[in-house]
């Protein structure tokens, strides 16, 4: 299998996020996709190819102009009002407050836009996210052109941002460029099958009312778990897109016993809408040992789990997300390739 890789997700590489109360070391950092490409070269799955440029009209396609122009200049408007410092919101329009007007002041556009504290915009946000987005393209033409399998190397990653809110350490919605992109050029349905821990509610949101674009997700619990307000079973789609989402939110210390049948039943959803192709969001901080999460499974797991996604028997661009337990990343996340691969 190819995968796809940037040296530039480096360019994201905040100083913290808000987390636990206290400010914190960034959980989703540079030395992640470093090790997961030190593992697909250990393991010599495949080549390695740079990204091409695809430009921003296929990100636009997901994310609306007005938050892939805020995000362009966010970090040159946040350094002329506060200084070089990581950028941060505190404050949100929540309940009561407005949501038809978009300020000027760039506190009040980062509030705006995002949904948590936990991502932080830095010099370097917008060349890794562009890049990020061209390593997700790259991948959807591989597949386009005859791999059976592929692998987008996407950091930062992307499936709690949706059209127009960046967080979950999200800014472009990787995962869903490449869908909508296999839609553009041919594809006549998408499936998006998204393993990482915690809910894809940015690429719930922005498929949930169409059916052209199947949605299956296993995460978190949202009673108990981050991002707290999207992805309850009983979400299911809405207008035309009714009966093409799927919730299957698990509880704390959640281990294969239950994943592997909850993956049975997300493969065989996706099965029953008969995709052209499929996008695996693959994040491994369902891993025992990731220090944000709260599942349990094994380095074993995750070659049933590429077994299981391989068995659908679909042309897969698999787009990497989460995982947070940077010494064994590489493993697990190579382990789902390498299942796949057979
Ligand atoms: N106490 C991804 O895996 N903070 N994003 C969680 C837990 C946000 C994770 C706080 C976690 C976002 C892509
Ligand atoms: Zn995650």
């Amino acid at each position: 299998m190819k995968t796809v890789y940037s040296d530039r997700h480096r360019h994201q590489d905040g100083q913290s996020e808000l987390i636990d109360g206290k400010l914190m070391k960034c959980f989703e950092c540079p030395e992640r996709a470093d090790l997961v490409l030190a593992r697909v070269r250990d393991r010599a799955i495949g080549d390695v190819l740079d990204p091409t440029e695809h430009g921003l009209d296929p990100v636009r396609r997901v994310h609306t102009p007005a938050f892939v122009d805020f995000l362009s200049t966010a970090w040159d408007e946040w350094v002329a009002a506060h200084g070089e410092y990581d950028a941060l919101p505190i404050t949100w329009p929540t309940r009561g407050l407005r949501h038809d007007r978009v300020p000027d002041a760039i506190d009040g556009k980062l509030s705006y836009f995002s949904l948590d504290a936990g991502t932080p915009i830095t010099a370097g946000t917008w060349s890794a996210i562009t890049a990020a987005a061209d390593v997700a393209l790259t991948g959807v033409d591989l597949v386009l052109g005859g791999e059976q399998h592929a692998f987008s190397l996407c950091r930062p990653p992307g499936h709690h941002a949706s059209a127009d809110v960046y967080g979950g350490y999200c800014f472009f919605n990787n995962a869903a460029i490449a869908a909508q992109a296999f839609r553009d050029r041919g594809a006549g349905r998408v499936a998006v099958l998204d393993v990482d821990y915690h809910h894809g509610n940015g690429t719930q949101a922005i498929f949930y009312d169409r059916a052209d674009v199947v949605f299956a997700s296993i995460h978190g619990h949202p009673q108990q778990e981050y991002p707290f307000f999207l992805g309850y079973d009983d979400e299911t789609g809405t207008g035309e897109g009714d009966g093409a989402n799927l919730n299957l939110p698990l509880h704390h210390g959640s281990g294969w016993e239950v994943y592997g049948p909850a993956l049975d039943r997300a493969c065989d959803f996706v099965a029953g809408h008969r995709p052209d192709v499929l996008v695996v969001s693959l994040g491994v901080d369902t891993y025992k040992d990731d220090p944000i999460s709260q599942f349990r499974l094994e380095h074993e797991h995750y070659l049933r789990m590429g077994e299981r996604i391989a068995a659908l028997g679909l042309p897969t661009l698999v787009v990497f997300e989460g995982g947070y337990a940077v010494a064994e990343i590489g493993v697990n996340a190579v382990n789902v390739l390498e299942g796949m691969a057979g």
